[in-house]
Order: structure tokens, then C-alpha cells, then sequence
């Protein structure tokens, strides 16, 4: 096991938090940038329903998840009950009707791992891309989406690792280190796991909202206005927090016995997953549990370099938030 580190914490941590909260507020985007959104989804489903009455379209991702900053791409999800047609052909149509639609660069990927169409709109200069049927991202949407209702503290959390992670280019999946989402996964474990907590379990609650998606089941407890007091009895500002996380991550995870899950709140043993070797390309490096599909590991596009690459930039953000007289500029200089 690794030897697990426990240092203290600088003893001017808390004096970085509101230049830190000043950064998640320059990246938060504006109200009228979500009305754009909504406006071309409503465009959209205008266009849509005439080809098909009964499709619905919906947002997914971080313009709906809570977590997006400015000027992020839209990612919609068509939810459509086609039994004569294959998410090709399906994918062909949809790239029709929205060219007839007057939407421009509008691009058909039939053969990406996820097909989807890309595309962009002139009014409004947002660029989409829109999958089939994907309903687990639907639903994976909005348990983020009502996990940063219970308590700022983390679209703080999320904003800045995030913003941290694209700065540091650790956040580039097809070059082996971790998307956005699992940022924002590993940040609910985090905080689940505060002592005194600050997020609870949702999904370890009696559920109050009732979905199965391909079999998965879904449910959890939703109704989060219940929740907003949750984790008051905890106190630690962003930068204590921000400290933390990294130091986590850093020198305190356990790489070779331990999975993060926010499914069941607390850590599960690699072992009883058997994630424990790799199979076929799944590496198993760095292990966490999507809180749906159960036995899909966010970590598996880490590879042997990139898991290095990935450690040595905890250990430098942990290392810059206990030491650098500057944190709030140092942890964010680009690679
Ligand atoms: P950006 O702001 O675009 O970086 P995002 O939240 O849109 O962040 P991604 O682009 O990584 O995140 O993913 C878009 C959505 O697709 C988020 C989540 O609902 C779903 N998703 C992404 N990766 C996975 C995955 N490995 N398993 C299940 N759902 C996923
Ligand atoms: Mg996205």
C-alpha cells in the first residue's frame, strides 16, 4: 500500500478563498448565454417534431449538468422511438432536416463510437452536437445537476479543478486523462466523503425519482430543496477544499486497492470489481465507478504514461496550495 501521507495544511489557506471565489464567478456564464440556450432548443424541437411527432430533444452535459463555463459547446441528446431505422439512418435524416432548417457546417458522424451530428446555429453562433437515444447521459445530467443544488461548495470545487485541468491539459480524454465528467464525479466523492459531510449519498436514499434507462435502474432521491442545509455543520471555505482535494489525490488515494463511487458514497476495494488486472484495454489505473453503469470505470482511458502525467499534476497542485505565495495564479499558468 502507499504510504499515506498526512500533512497540515498551510496556516493561511482560508485567506485565498475570495480570490478563488472570484475565479468561479468569472466562470460561471451569464444569464443571458443559458436563454440562448434554451431558444435554440426550442428552434431545434420546432424543426424536429415536423419530421417526427413524437421526438423530444434534451440538453445533456454541462449546459445542463450546472457545471458548463462560458462558451461551451451544447450537447443534445434525441430521444426518438424508431423502430424502422439505425441510429445511422437515423443520424442521416437528422442531419437532412437540419440542413433544410438553414443550420450551417452541419456534419453526419456515422461512424464515431458515438454517432452523432454536428452542427451550428447562425442566430444565436452556438455549435451542437447531437447524439441518439443516449437517456443514461440524460439521466447522469441531472444527478450532477441536483448534487450542486444541495451545496455551492461544489460548483466552486468543480469550476476551478475543472478550469485547473483544462489549463494543465488533463482534461483531454483522447490523450489518455479524464473528461470533465469524471472531474465532476471525483469532486461529489470528495465532498461525500468531508467530515462533518458535505454532500450526502442520494443514491443510498429512498427514492423519490423513479427511472430505468437499458435495464440500469436509476433511482435516487431527488427532491434536494430537503437538502440545503446538509452539510452547514462543515464550514471549510473553496480554498481549504481546493488544498484538500489535491492532497487527496496527491498522497492519500490509494491507486492499487481503491474505487471512488459516488453510487454507494464511500470508497469500494478494486478487488470486488475485479478491476484489479487489465482487461482487453480497460487499465484500471486510476478507478471511478460511473453511479450508473456500474461496471464502466470513468479512469479507463488512462493509460501507463498518462496515469503519471495525471499524479505529477496532483502532486504539483497540492504542492502550489501549500506552498506558493501566489496559488490562485500558479495553479492555473498553462502547461
Ligand atoms: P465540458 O464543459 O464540455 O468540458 P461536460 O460536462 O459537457 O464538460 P463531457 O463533455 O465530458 O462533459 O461529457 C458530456 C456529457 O456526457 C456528460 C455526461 O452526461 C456524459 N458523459 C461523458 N462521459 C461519460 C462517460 N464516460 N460515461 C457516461 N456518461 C458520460
Ligand atoms: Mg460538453
Amino acid at each position: 500500500r502507499i504510504q499515506r501521507r498526512n500533512i497540515q495544511c498551510r496556516r493561511d489557506i482560508d485567506s485565498f478563498a475570495p480570490k478563488f471565489l472570484a475565479i468561479f464567478e468569472s466562470l460561471v456564464p451569464a444569464e443571458e448565454e443559458i436563454a440562448k440556450q434554451r431558444q435554440l432548443i426550442n428552434s431545434l424541437n420546432n424543426l424536429i417534431s415536423r419530421e417526427w411527432p413524437h421526438a423530444r430533444l434534451h440538453l445533456y452535459g454541462s449546459c445542463a449538468n450546472s457545471f458548463g463555463v462560458s462558451n461551451s459547446d451544447i450537447d443534445v441528446c434525441l430521444s426518438i422511438n424508431e423502430r424502422e431505422l439505425g441510429k445511422a439512418e437515423i443520424i442521416l435524416k437528422l442531419a437532412e432536416i437540419l440542413e433544410a432548417g438553414n443550420l450551417q457546417n452541419v456534419q453526419a458522424l456515422t461512424r464515431a463510437r458515438v454517432p452523432i451530428v454536428k452542427m451550428m446555429d447562425p442566430q444565436t453562433g452556438l455549435s451542437c452536437d447531437i447524439c441518439i437515444n443516449n437517456l443514461l447521459a440524460v439521466v447522469n445530467t441531472k444527478l450532477l445537476k441536483d448534487y450542486a443544488m444541495i451545496d455551492p461548495r461544489l460548483r466552486q470545487l468543480a469550476f476551478i479543478v475543472k478550469h485547473w485541468a483544462k489549463s494543465r491539459h488533463v482534461n483531454e480524454t483522447y490523450q489518455g486523462t479524464l473528461s470533465s465528467y469524471a472531474y465532476v464525479i471525483m469532486c461529489i466523492h470528495f465532498l461525500q466523503n468531508r467530515r462533518p459531510a458535505i454532500l450526502p449519498c442520494l443514491q443510498a436514499m429512498e427514492a423519490t425519482y423513479v427511472v430505468t434507462v437499458d435495464n440500469i435502474d436509476c433511482s435516487y432521491f431527488d427532491d434536494v430543496n430537503k437538502l440545503h442545509m446538509f452539510g452547514a455543520r462543515n464550514r471549510e471555505p473553496i480554498s481549504r477544499l481546493l488544498w484538500a482535494f489535491f492532497h487527496y489525490w496527491a498522497y492519500q488515494h490509494d491507486y492499487t486497492a481503491d474505487v471512488i463511487s459516488i453510487r454507494t458514497g464511500t470508497l469500494i476495494s478494486k478487488h470486488s470489481k475485479d478491476w484489479t488486472r487489465r482487461i482487453g484495454n480497460d487499465r484500471h489505473l486510476i478507478c471511478i465507478e460511473d453511479p450508473f453503469e456500474t461496471s464502466h470505470d470513468l479512469g479507463r482511458v488512462v493509460d501507463k504514461f498518462s496515469i503519471k502525467i495525471l499524479r505529477e499534476e496532483f502532486e504539483r497542485a497540492a504542492n502550489i496550495l501549500q506552498y506558493d505565495p501566489n496559488p490562485t495564479v500558479t495553479l492555473f499558468e498553462p502547461y
